[in-house]
């Protein structure tokens, strides 16, 4: 079944930005989901999609720690150009995990679907929806790695380069 098209709301006309978005998925046919996602987030009216990380896999992380009786993760990055905003942004990604059959029960649960706005433009704000940049990206290795594999100079807004934040981390997460 094809999706229903994703059409933002009206923007003002703003000049494009680059972003980073983290695609997740632990549940259902994970490799299918994710590259299915990237072309939907592609196919949205205002983001083009630049490069797609290859996937890695990783054990769950829950609020509790790695949960290796959960089905392990398949992550990916990619980088694109926007010119929504970041709400908009927001509002697309959401309404593509919705159309993937994203439910949202427990915190940091399985999901068939998981999208997050890592980085907009190397902004650095809060409010009550979006936290910029995104508050796991400077310390998870499912962001950070695939990250660095598609931007060498990467950087974490206000944290520093990526690659020195990998560096950093070690271990699996
Ligand atoms: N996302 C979470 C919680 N735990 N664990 C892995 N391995 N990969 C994720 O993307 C992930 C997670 C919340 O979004
Ligand atoms: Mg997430
Ligand atoms: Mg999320």
């Amino acid at each position: 079944m094809t999706p229903a098209a994703i059409v933002p709301r009206p923007q003002r006309m703003r000049p494009a930005v680059p972003a980073v978005l983290a695609f997740g998925s632990n549940l259902g046919d994970r490799e299918a989901t994710i590259r299915a996602a990237v072309a939907d987030a592609g196919a949205v009216a205002g983001i083009r999609v630049l490069k797609v990380s290859s996937l890695i896999e990783t054990a769950a992380l829950k609020p509790t720690g790695v949960d290796r009786d959960a089905p392990a993760y398949l992550n990916a990055v990619a980088t694109i150009e926007t010119v929504l905003d970041p709400h908009a942004l927001l509002e697309a990604v959401n309404a593509i995990e919705a159309q993937h059959g994203r439910v949202r029960e427990e915190h940091w649960g399985d999901r068939t679907l998981d999208i997050d706005i890592v980085d907009y433009d190397g902004r650095q704000s809060a409010d009550a929806t979006l936290t910029l940049p995104h508050p796991g990206a400077a310390s998870r290795v499912f962001v950070l790695q695939p990250w660095l594999e598609i931007d060498p100079d990467a950087v974490v807004a206000g944290r520093g380069r990526v690659e020195a934040l990998l560096a950093a981390v070690g271990g699996e997460h």
